[in-house]
């Protein structure tokens, strides 16, 4: 019998199974397991397990977990290394190398003690292998091309048989033309859960890779020899706004995991909690090592998993506290104008330039309540809007939405945040200020920017969901 786990599947439409005839009406196995692909971008229902041991099924963030089947007692898994399109965020596409349809690959989740066989075919180009980073096996199967094993040529499969000795927290790669290969965004996460389904049990458990690419505007294919101007700063392959929120339930044992392929290394900071880090790819943390953090570096290379209690609700955001890295495609050229008046040169400008506006005078917040002209295929430097206007951030942002009454494994989206009544910052109205003494400071004559709100794919809403008055034009200053 075929037994195809994908019972957490239903009601999700992504997934697609190209060989369905290999599940039903055949009483013999296919040699070679089928290799389902995945259509959609965004974060598809855990895989909760219906055979084995039980565990609680992490989320991997726009991504999904890979299918398996059983053939006597291994588990069986069939990754294809193939161009992919990948979406980064509505409005830009990126031409990606991938493993079943997305850049990064499927999850593999299995458990330890289980026997697995990983089937590799290889659809690019040229030659690939897989490196299985963290895990513990015969060496034959470590996947460094020319060292452990013969590259995969184009058009072949290979076959990985190892039995997972440790549980923790794994990816794997390329470990064949490696550069090329994963500035294309060849990886994918690898969770091996406890055989005691009560060992450091969480219930929510979230996965993502933090990847890097440079894509020049109004271009589709990744510049794979850049070391360090990177513009698309992702998780999984996904930037700001882009990227799911993750979504749990008040008071829930809440685990983030997470591993660094980029080129540089990512201080992830979360908002409005401590938390203790759990696992990295060496093992599990034992719990009287950890101690309280609201940040935590990964260097390249390196994975991180911590744990918190979601006791305070809210929308919590969670980032790379590199503050370029919560930027979209940005010019790493554009000067520092605070404090230059640029009136009088925008005028004469303007009459050589129609439509030339000055920017940056008061900061560059300013842009991320514009609706500027971008080439096509590319994202604003900051974008994103909430429930209180622009977000003014892109790259590796998200937000944890932590909500009271929240079914078990429910991970819709549930908007923005009530807050309780006298629980925002607000404006003060009171008696006018009187002119507190303090030093001069230089006057540049500028006037305060002037607040705008527009985005061109929701109703532009004021804090109170009224919709606003039309703003003046700030285009037409000249
Ligand atoms: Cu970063």
């Amino acid at each position: 019998m075929t037994t195809l786990s994908r019972r957490g599947f239903i009601g999700t439409s992504g997934l697609v199974v190209a060989a369905a005839g290999a599940v039903s009406g055949r009483t013999a196995f296919a040699a070679v397991p089928e290799a389902p692909t995945m259509t959609e971008a965004t974060t598809q229902a855990p895989l909760v397990p219906t055979t084995g041991p039980d565990y609680q099924p992490v989320a991997t963030l726009n991504g999904w977990t890979l299918p398996w089947r059983m053939n006597g007692d291994w588990k069986e898994f069939h990754l294809v290394a193939e161009p992919v399109v990948r979406e980064l965020a509505p409005g830009m596409k990126g031409y990606l190398w991938g493993y079943n349809g997305q850049s990064p690959g499927p999850t593999i989740e299995a458990v330890e003690g289980d026997k697995v066989r990983i089937y590799v075919t290889n659809k690019l180009p040229e030659s690939t292998t897989i490196h299985w980073h963290g895990q513990r096996l015969p060496n034959g199967m470590d996947g460094v091309g020319g060292l452990n094993q013969p590259h995969i040529p184009p058009g072949k499969t290979f076959v990985y048989e190892f039995q997972l000795r440790r549980s923790g927290t794994y990816m794997y790669h390329p470990h064949s033309d490696e550069m090329v290969q994963m500035a294309m965004g060849m990886m994918g996460f690898f969770v091996v859960h406890p055989k005691d389904p009560a060992f450091r049990r969480v219930d929510r458990d979230f996965v993502f890779l933090l990847n890097a690419f440079d894509i020049e505007p109004g271009s589709y294919v990744p510049r794979v020899a850049e070391m360090t101007e990177f513009n698309m700063w992702c998780w999984n392959s996904r930037v700001f706004p882009g990227i799911d929120p993750l979504v749990v339930g008040r008071n829930d044992k809440v685990r983030i995991r997470f591993g660094n392929l980029t080129m540089t290394n990512h201080p992830i900071h979360m908002h409005g909690y401590e938390f203790k880090v759990s696992c990295t790819d060496g093992g599990w943390v034992d719990p009287a090592a950890a101690w309280d953090e609201v940040s935590i570096d990964c260097a390249v290379g390196q994975m991180r998993a911590f744990d918190f209690v979601a006791d305070e609700p809210g929308d919590w955001a969670i980032h790379c506290h590199k503050s370029h890295h919560t930027m979209n495609a940005m010019g790493h050229s554009v000067k520092n104008y605070i404090g230059v008046n640029k009136k009088d040169l925008a005028k004469r400008i303007a009459k050589i330039a129609p439509g030339y506006m000055p920017m940056g005078s008061n900061g560059m917040g300013e842009m991320g309540s514009m609706e500027m002209p971008l080439p096509d295929n590319t994202l604003p430097m900051m974008t994103g809007f909430a429930q209180f206007g622009p977000v003014e951030m892109g790259g590796m942002f998200s937000v944890v939405k932590v909500r009271e009454g929240l079914a078990r494994n429910d991970y819709k989206d549930p908007g923005w945040f009530k807050h309780p009544e006298g629980t925002v910052a607000f404006e003060y109205k009171g008696q006018k200020l009187a002119e507190a003494p303090r030093g001069a400071s230089p006057d540049s004559g500028i006037e305060p920017t002037e607040w705008r709100i527009k985005d061109p794919r929701k109703p532009n809403l004021g804090p109170d969901g009224k919709p606003r008055p039309a703003a003046k034009n700030p285009h037409s200053n000249h």
